[in-house]
């Protein structure tokens, strides 16, 4: 790794104009959300928690990005949830074409790139009960909704991603059943839904690009650091290739042609191995957060130099941790940041990160407990506090890198 030294000491400086940033989802912060897949299953008791009125970021929005630009953020992620856009089939709702319109402005007048996800897991009602991405029309739908938003509020839109995470979405809906649609093992609709959205993001991306030719598209994918647990053991070897091949590779494989910019979701780094089962994995790490994931910041330095074989530019769209007293977050961000800048030190184009997430939120199956925020929010009143943490990854922000007093830590 390359570190600057200069008067103050040494630092790490990332390239100009890169982007410093926070991720968020609709079904996570807004609240109320009557008109998805989430909300129903939430409803009928399927999930065990309620997101309810989450972080009523909905209504905060302002609030919320006044302090992200208090912690020197130049960039925003967050996504616009369908089912209020489009909650009957067809039927465009323009009072919340209306508020994404104010949410987006928001994030341009305080000179914002934004960096808006059309699909982050949650559906809306109706397409749910026209089957769903199982359905080959889900193609046709969603690249009309992509389309639609793009002639509504595209010139507020520097960065679009089109689905966030397929992956986790099919694993976790189709195969652990412990996300809508529930199926266990279902291998049959988990093929059809991988299809169908390999299919919606080139088709949303090719009805986008009729529109606006210099609209950037792209994708979060949730890449993992799979290495074999034993190095000279050539079956752990090759179960680890055919693992990073099938998660990490197959989706991106097929939609590079109609991408512009990869988005790399980082969390896991697993030891993949045979006995004493086969795809057997651990989370493996020196230390881990609160929800048991294992830290090793040394794995995104893996994912990122892998996936700029596709030659486009990367940005870490989430990354981040669980840790409800703050004790970790620091290392955490440094950790990685330092590989993000090893990475292009060797002439990965990487050109943001994003913190998962803004704010505290509904962690999905597992409720409010995880507590990923920058900020802390105490869901009785509201209210949004700055972590210890905040200030540090500020001062990042602020310095465009690592300064020579963080270095030491
Ligand atoms: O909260 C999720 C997010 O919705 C997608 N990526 C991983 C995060 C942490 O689990």
């Amino acid at each position: 790794m390359i570190a600057k030294r200069d008067e103050e000491g040494e630092s790490l400086q990332f390239p100009k104009g890169f982007l410093w940033g926070a991720a968020t989802s609709s079904h996570q912060v807004e609240g109320d959300n009557f008109h998805n897949d989430w909300w129903q299953a939430e409803q009928e008791g399927k999930v065990p928690f309620k997101s309810g009125k989450a972080c009523n970021h909905y209504e905060l929005f302002e609030e919320d990005f006044a302090l992200a630009e208090k912690m020197n953020h130049n960039a925003h992620r967050f996504s616009i949830e369908w089912s209020r856009i489009e909650p009957e089939e067809g039927t465009w709702n323009m009072r919340e074409v209306h508020h994404y319109r104010r949410v987006l402005q928001r994030l341009k007048d305080k000179g914002f790139k934004t960096f808006v996800t059309l699909h982050h897991f949650t559906n809306p009602l109706w397409f749910v009960s026209r089957g769903g991405w199982e359905n080959k029309q889900a193609i046709f739908y969603f690249s009309r909704f992509a389309r639609f938003i793009y002639e509504q509020l595209g010139e507020l839109i520097d960065f679009c991603i089109t689905i966030n995470e397929p992956l986790p979405y099919i694993a976790m809906g189709y195969r652990e059943g412990l996300w809508p649609p529930f199926r266990r093992s279902d291998y049959i609709s988990a093929f059809k839904v991988f299809n169908n959205m390999v299919l919606a993001h080139n088709q949303a991306s090719k009805s986008i690009k009729l529109f606006n030719p210099k609209a950037k598209i792209g994708i979060a994918a949730n890449l993992i650091d799979f290495q074999p647990r034993h190095r000279w053991n050539p079956i752990d070897r090759l179960i680890s290739f055919l693992t990073d091949y099938f998660w990490n590779r197959l989706f991106l494989d097929r939609i590079t042609k109609n991408t512009d910019f990869i988005g790399v979701n980082y969390y896991f780094h697993h030891h993949v191995h045979t006995a004493p089962f086969i795809f057997g994995k651990s989370h493996s790490g020196h230390e881990f957060s609160d929800m048991g994931w294992g830290i090793h910041p040394e794995g995104l330095y893996f994912v990122l130099k892998k996936a700029c074989h596709y030659g486009k530019p990367l940005f870490v769209t989430e990354n981040g941790i669980a840790d409800a007293k703050d004790e970790k977050r620091v290392n955490f961000i440094l950790g990685h940041l330092r590989y993000v800048y090893q990475a292009i030190q060797e002439g990965v184009d990487v050109r943001g990160y994003f913190y998962w997430s803004l704010m505290d939120n509904f962690e999905w199956a597992d409720g409010f407990w995880p507590r990923f925020g920058l900020l802390e929010v105490d869901y009785k009143t509201m209210k949004r506090i700055f972590r210890p943490s905040s200030k540090v990854f500020s001062e990042i922000c602020k310095r465009n890198g690592i300064p020579p007093t963080l270095m030491k830590i």
